[in-house]
């Protein structure tokens, strides 16, 4: 039987300032990601684009940012999500990154369910660990890691009942983490490889090894894949550009390994906004990341086993 793959758009655009990533979801679908998931073998089912619960007006100046429309988006991610994940592999069309916060905790609560460990791997220049209470800029999209790992500091949100742990969270392509986020990383497991550590030892070594301890414990993997991730020379279209970024053929590599691995349970790609982008460039090199993360190669290689 065909695998299905499960479109989910999620046109958040509360957890900054800057509008924009609501126009996310259908750039995706207009740079043709139902069809490259199609043409390599999938069932693609589109949900369409979901809307946050109902909400009390937020005050425009207010710190955090947007607060009760981004609990409400969350509220509604978390129940997709967590529904979503016995139809398929679901992927998750943003918004920004706050869509992190419904995503992760919906899909944990389902692995839950199945009694399987939920593991994640954040691709992203960020680190998006401030709580309510650390975050200077007021933007909850530089929150959700700190939200689903469990982390206190979140009270209007809805509790995490099944926080990821600290050592099942892989970052990777950090360059930009603030020194309250820092201070906060050291008392954790986290597993981080900022830019420094994928130039001196790219980006194989810690992904393999990573995937490994994701295979070992038959865990669930949720990647969330933020444009950020990638050098702003060659995605453009994000609010948050910081130099010194992956590469195309960085990115592709690790989603090409992410498939080979035959681990990857669920995915969100967030942040395109793409008001920003250049004749959808950084929306179709998205769609060609998720393309390859879900199989699409050049030549055949022989899956690896990770057992
Ligand atoms: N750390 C900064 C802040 O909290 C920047 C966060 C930006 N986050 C994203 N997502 N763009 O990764 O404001
Ligand atoms: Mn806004
Ligand atoms: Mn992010
Ligand atoms: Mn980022």
């Amino acid at each position: 039987m065909k695998q299905t793959c499960v479109l989910v758009g999620a046109p958040i655009d509360s957890g900054k300032d800057r509008n924009g990533c609501l126009m996310g979801p259908d750039a995706l679908r207009t740079a043709g990601l139902g069809p490259a998931l199609e043409s390599l073998g999938f069932r693609v089912t589109d949900l369409g684009n979901l809307g946050p619960a109902a909400f009390a007006p937020d005050l425009p100046h207010a710190h955090p940012h947007a607060l009760n429309e981004t609990v409400a988006w969350t509220r509604t991610l978390q129940d997709v999500a967590e529904q979503v994940m016995s139809e398929g592999v679901p992927i998750f069309l943003g918004g920004d990154h706050a869509m992190a916060m419904g995503t992760v905790t919906g899909v944990a609560a389902y692995a839950a369910q199945i009694k399987r460990p939920q593991f994640v791997l954040w691709l992203d220049a960020h680190s998006d660990f401030h709580t309510l209470t650390t975050t200077g800029s007021g933007n909850l999209h530089g929150t959700p890691a700190a939200y689903f790992t469990g982390v206190s500091g979140f009270d209007p949100f809805p509790p995490v009942p099944y926080p990821v742990p600290f050592a099942n969270v892989c970052m990777m392509g950090l360059r930009s983490v603030d020194p309250v986020e820092r201070e906060q990383i050291h008392k954790t497991a986290l597993r981080i490889h900022d830019m420094r550590d994928i130039d001196e030892n790219g980006v194989v070594k810690p992904l393999k090894a990573f995937l490994e301890q994701v295979a070992a414990q038959n865990g669930m993997l949720h990647v969330s894949l933020d444009v950020d991730f990638l050098d702003p020379a060659v995605a453009p279209a994000v609010g948050t550009t910081v130099p010194g970024g992956a590469t195309v053929r960085e990115a592709h590599l690790v989603c090409e390994i992410l498939h080979d691995s035959g681990l990857i349970t669920s995915m969100d790609l967030v942040e395109l906004n793409p008001f920003l982008d250049e004749r959808g460039r950084t929306a179709h090199l998205m769609v060609d990341l998720c393309a390859s993360a879900f199989g699409r190669r050049v030549f055949d290689r022989p899956t690896r086993s990770y057992l």
